[in-house]
């Protein structure tokens, strides 16, 4: 599918360091770098509502990531799908009486323009599973072979087919290694996103499925299978096994995907090629509003492109998300908007008078480089610009251009 347009990125004179980044399959700060180059994969949209805060701030940490790495000098190779196709786009559609493809195209255009409005960096493939079914059907085909894919029969069509998870625990996965939750807390999860614990003919409850044969008034495709469509995780599992040819340095999401989704794309990268999906597994902190996580389903939304309608600087929305770090769980409120709004206005007096600077490296270049690598400390480094403004320090064209670079914020 069509990326959106690249913002421009200026580079800082030197290199910044090669970023730290939380690991939630060991609990800890892992180095994100494979050799010369990282590559990432983020789970994209399920396009059946606008981008809300949520997606805004979970895109945001991955592109402040992916700024980090370009600054420290590495070539960056990013992926991301659309579930073009899947369960809640279809009841949503049904719900509203608008064709599933109408509906997907319309969200992901809107999706788009809201990226393109907070200047998010775009990856190289944005991949739509609607494209990638024929890779999908293979790679089931191939677990099926191995005896790691089963079928489970069903009353109103051919069989299903399913992900036997002990038979794919090696060396590379086991159940749990992403995900680290103990038995109980998974069977929970499972049936609270999109999983099917109950469903009978299951060799474990916990068994996610791979394929879905065809049901009379739901979309389907031919192939090698039979009439059907993908599941979920293998969705993003054969999506990033296409575009890069190699485990890949992070697999980034929100943390509502950590269990099952993660678990499972991880475990059917696993099965398929032996070898670990990523060497890092990192997960962004929900965003709520009004007391509840920020959600489709909940309608509790404030939407990216109804701030801007209401006049928002798309700068102040991008600082207003910078200011919670990406990690934490947090509550949108409008004094998030307000204090990024007052923030933006010093910075933008300050970087007025932007004046050429004899220092090799500006000090506030170094501290923002060592802030932001520190697992993308971004409220910290927010608050370093606020001090050294305060401070009276003058603006050298290296420090806006930091800001523009690292922070995504063009003040001049
Ligand atoms: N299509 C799948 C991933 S393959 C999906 O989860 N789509 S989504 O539209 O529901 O979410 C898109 C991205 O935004 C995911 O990474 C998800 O974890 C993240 N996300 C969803 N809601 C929130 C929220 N309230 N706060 C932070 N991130 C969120
Ligand atoms: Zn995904």
């Amino acid at each position: 599918m069509k990326s959106w347009s690249h913002p421009a990125v200026p580079s800082i004179p030197g290199t910044g360091p090669i970023p730290q980044l939380f690991d939630t399959a060991t609990g800890g700060l892992k180095r994100a770098c494979s050799n010369s180059h990282a590559s990432l994969y983020v789970c994209g949209i399920t396009p059946y509502d606008a981008t809300h805060l949520g997606h805004a701030a979970t895109y945001l940490a991955y592109d402040t990531l992916v700024r980090v790495w370009l600054d420290a000098g590495m070539d960056v190779r990013y992926v991301q799908n659309i579930t073009d196709i899947d369960d809640p786009l279809l009841e949503r559609a049904n719900a509203t009486g608008v064709d599933w493809r109408e509906l997907a195209e319309s969200q992901v255009q809107l999706f788009r323009s809201d990226m393109e409005r907070l200047r998010i960096i775009p990856p190289q493939h944005y991949v739509g599973v609607t494209e990638v079914i024929d890779d999908v059907a293979d790679a089931v085909a191939q677990l099926l072979q191995s005896g790691i894919g089963y079928r489970v029969p069903s009353d109103d069509a051919d069989d299903d087919i399913y992900f036997d998870s002990a038979a794919a625990a090696g060396v590379a996965w086991s159940l749990g290694s992403e995900s680290g939750l103990d038995r109980d807390t998974m069977l929970t999860l499972s049936a609270e996103r999109g999983g099917d614990p109950e469903r009978p003919g299951k060799r474990d409850p916990l068994d996610p499925l791979l394929w879905r044969a065809e049901r009379a008034g739901e979309p389907a495709w031919d192939s090698v299978l039979g009439r059907g469509r993908p599941g979920w995780h293998i969705e993003c599992a054969v999506i990033a096994l296409d575009r890069h040819e190699e485990t890949i340095t992070v697999n980034g999401g929100g943390s509502d995907l950590v269990f099952p989704h993660h678990e499972y794309s991880a475990g059917h990268v696993a099965a398929l090629t032996g070898e670990p999906l990523a060497e890092i597994y990192s997960h962004a902190g929900m965003v709520a509003y009004q007391g509840e996580k920020m959600s489709k389903s909940l309608g509790n939304l404030v939407l990216v492109s109804r701030l801007a309608q209401e006049g928002a600087d798309p700068r102040a929305i991008r600082l207003a998300l910078l200011s919670e770090h990406y990690r934490s769980d947090w509550e949108w409120t409008d004094a998030h908007l307000s204090r990024a709004q007052a923030r933006l206005e010093a910075w933008s007096r300050w970087a007025a008078a932007v004046e050429a600077s004899d220092a090799a490296v500006d000090p506030l270049v170094t501290v923002l480089r060592e802030t932001l690598s520190h697992d993308l400390e971004t409220p910290r480094a927010l608050e370093r610009v606020d001090a050294h403004i305060a401070a009276g320090a003058p603006a050298s064209a290296e420090a806006v251009t930091a800001i523009d670079a690292l922070l995504g914020v063009r003040l001049v």
